[in-house]
């Protein structure tokens, strides 16, 4: 199957922060859920997602747009659930900000799509330079990445409201310390909620889709 995919233009527009602010505003009128999810290349975004999709495609109408800077890959793999997706190309861009997402959204919201999901470009640190407008940010910490992340990216635990800990499988070959790393996760962000996962087995996934389920919910009322 093709999979549609928009070359984004670069944004114009000198203050991200109010596009961003009115695109959440609109999207919210429009009962669109927005949620924005970023992790380092590799971290199990496409999986994780996958499997959050399969937890909730009968409850909501889905839309995927799946950002990189080449191919169509995560689209492919998205659109493999039955759910919209829409391969984004961001033009070399490591970020995806207010106006782009809102390119990707018009081509994605055609539809009656009621939960929107931004897989962003893999990268800690860009992505949460630049407030796309989504209704929430969630991240991926995966094992092998390591518990002293929170600590060498502040900013990207910071702005998120759910951090998934992805890979738990993995633990008994890393060195990774749960509880530190909730703890820095808690120090540079009291409120966020995290969550520990296996996105390969599905294990915790049902907990993640749980909150999202939540939010999209408490947004559309
Ligand atoms: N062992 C294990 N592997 C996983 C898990 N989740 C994802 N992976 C693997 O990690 C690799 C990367 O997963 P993706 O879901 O493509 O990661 P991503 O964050 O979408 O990657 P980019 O889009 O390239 O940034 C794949 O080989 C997955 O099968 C997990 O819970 N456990
Ligand atoms: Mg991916």
């Amino acid at each position: 199957m093709s999979t549609r995919v928009i070359e984004l233009k670069r944004s114009v527009f000198e203050s991200n922060d109010e596009r961003a602010e009115l695109l959440r505003k609109e999207l919210k009128e429009k009962k669109i859920f927005l949620l924005n999810l970023m992790s380092s290349p590799g971290s199990g975004k496409t999986t994780t997602l996958k499997a959050t999709i399969a937890a909730l495609k009968d409850k909501y109408n889905i839309g995927v747009m799946e950002a990189d800077i080449d191919s169509d890959v995560d689209a492919k793999k998205i659109a493999d659930t039955g759910v919209k997706a829409i391969q984004l190309h961001t033009g070399g861009m490591c970020h995806l900000d207010a106006d782009m997402t809102r390119q990707g959204l018009d081509a994605l919201v055609e539809g009656d799509v009621d939960l929107a999901i931004l897989e962003n470009v893999g990268n800690l640190v860009c992505p949460a330079e630049f407030d796309t407008g989504a209704s929430k940010n969630a991240m991926i910490l995966s094992v092998p990445e390591g518990h002293d992340k929170p600590l060498k990216y502040p900013l990207m635990f910071s702005i998120c409201d759910v951090v998934l800990i992805n890979k738990i499988d993995v633990a008994p070959y890393f060195d990774f310390d749960m509880e530190k790393c909730k703890e820095y996760i808690h120090m540079r962000n009291p409120k966020a909620e995290i969550i520990p996962i296996c996105a390969k087995t599905g294990e915790g996934v049902d907990v993640f889709a749980k909150w999202l389920s939540d939010q999209v919910d408490e947004w559309k009322a």
